[in-house]
């Protein structure tokens, strides 16, 4: 079987972001906090169907940009935990993603 080519649908990974970068980037999405490689938030609902309608949304976005979070359903509770894998810890991705899913909450 041929090589996967390097032509396809998948963007270069941007680097990962230096602790003065993290520290900047955090500033644009306060609710955010930083732990270890990651970065969570926690977001609050009514119940359990608006926690998951909410996680499906995340999920639709998530596939279009081919960058998941882990996504934690407790309730009325939904934790997502954002790092860019491919470049073993946080990179501008992850805080583009924060920023669209804070979006997304408040809608
Ligand atoms: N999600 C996250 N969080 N980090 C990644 O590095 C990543 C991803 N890589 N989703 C994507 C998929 C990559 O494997 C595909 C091929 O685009």
């Amino acid at each position: 079987m041929a090589k996967a080519s390097t032509k396809g649908t998948k963007t270069a990974s941007p680097s990962k972001l230096s602790d003065g970068e993290v520290i900047d980037a955090l500033r644009a999405v306060p609710e955010w906090a930083e732990l270890g490689d990651q970065i969570q938030r926690t977001y609050h609902f009514k119940n359990f169907v608006d926690s998951m309608n909410f996680a499906q949304r995340v999920a639709q976005v998530a596939e279009v940009d081919q960058h998941h979070p882990d996504i934690l359903i407790r309730y009325s509770k939904v934790t997502l935990s954002l790092s860019t894998h491919d470049a073993g810890g946080l990179t501008s991705k992850d805080f583009a993603a924060a920023a669209k899913y804070d979006a997304l909450a408040g809608k």
